[in-house]
């Protein structure tokens, strides 16, 4: 078999072979339609709320190609947060569920119609309920991180929230219990550090130089990354994946990433144009390195945008939950 080409060989300013290049952009592009299909849906009255990850996608993509996707503890687990669309669809999630539960039709596969938008639930594929309220993943992840060590193998356990979260107690726990000595457990912990809590800057709140130093104190591998530049992403999470399944022990990677629509639809989910568009940048360099020319990436755009509307129009039609539904899926019995 031939060596894969690489992007021009000799200076190798992107590299990452071409096909993953193209496939990183096309799910980046899909997950960002995606996202503003929401945001649309919202503002149409077709759903009560939004919250989604629009500038997420250069991080959030990389993470969810290089999981291992299965059920059960041989495979990787994802304690997600409600940014995760792009890692749920280069996961190999259809963009219709989310659309579905921005709806709340019956037919949403994450929740039956009663969560919110981002709110993923699959069990196949090992992703745990997202939570509304915040951090609560992090105390949760070591239990299925524990499952995973004592089955031997090399899955593990994918947490992943935002910077000011990390103020929550449930961090610390993590912190805590991945890396006792007697039992340290392969668990990557991510934070997207975006620099917001909704309205609050994270610049008056952290005392830590970096929210990933906090590792250091527990003696956790930790790092502070671009999480706009999908190279960078893709290598450093690669790394950091391959040193979990090794050596079993925990890594704690902080994610510097922007929030394109602001905080939900709490705060408007209009454009931010003050932030860095991942997606804008990739496409930049994607041209200037000749991989992909700006009509391809225009028609990529094209036809995925062209594939939500009509997913939505679909959506738009279907039923929400009947009533009676109300008591399934809860641990409480029917009255
Ligand atoms: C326990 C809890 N406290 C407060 C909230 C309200 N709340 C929702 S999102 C959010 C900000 C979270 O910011 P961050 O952790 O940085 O993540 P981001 O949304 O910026 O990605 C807050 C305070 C909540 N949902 N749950």
């Amino acid at each position: 078999m031939s060596r894969p080409r690489l992007i021009k060989e000799a200076s190798a300013p992107l590299p990452l072979e071409r096909e993953l290049l193209i496939r990183i952009h096309d799910l980046m592009v899909k997950a960002r339609v995606l996202e503003e299909r929401l945001i649309q849906m919202y503002k149409q009255g077709h759903g009560y709320f939004w919250i989604g990850g629009p500038g997420e996608e250069a991080f959030n993509v990389p993470l969810g190609l290089l999981m291992k996707v299965g059920q059960g503890p041989a495979y990787d687990f994802l304690h997600a947060h409600y940014r995760q669309s792009a890692t749920l669809l280069a996961m190999g999630e259809e963009p219709i569920g989310a659309l579905r539960q921005m709806k709340n039709t019956a037919s949403d596969p994450y929740s039956g119609g009663r969560n919110f938008a981002g709110h993923f639930s699959i069990r196949a594929k090992n992703v745990v309920p997202v939570s509304s309220p915040i951090e609560v993943q992090y105390a949760m992840a070591p239990g299925t991180a524990l499952a995973q060590k004592r089955l031997g193998g090399d899955s593990i356990t994918i947490v992943t929230g935002g910077d000011a979260g990390t103020a929550e107690g449930d961090f610390a726990s993590c912190l805590v219990w991945c890396s006792r000595p007697a039992e340290p457990l392969p668990v990557l912990m991510i934070v997207t550090n975006n620099k917001w809590g909704i309205s609050t800057s994270g610049a008056e709140q952290h005392g830590e130089q970096r929210v990933a130093d906090r590792g250091r104190a527990f003696g956790i591998q930790c790092k502070t990354i671009n999480g706009n530049d999908p190279v960078e992403a893709y290598q450093e999470l690669k790394e950091a994946m391959a040193y979990v399944r090794k050596e079993r022990r925990p890594f704690l990677l902080e994610a510097n990433v922007s929030r394109l629509y602001g905080h939900s639809s709490a705060s408007g989910a209009n454009l931010v144009t003050e932030e860095v568009d991942c997606l804008k940048q990739f496409e930049a360099r994607l041209e200037q390195d000749g991989v992909l020319t700006r009509q391809q990436m225009d028609d990529t755009r094209n036809r995925y945008a062209e594939e939500m509307a009509a997913a939505a129009r679909l959506v738009r039609d279907e039923p929400l939950p009947a009533p009676e539904t109300i008591w399934n899926h809860i641990y409480a019995e029917k009255k």
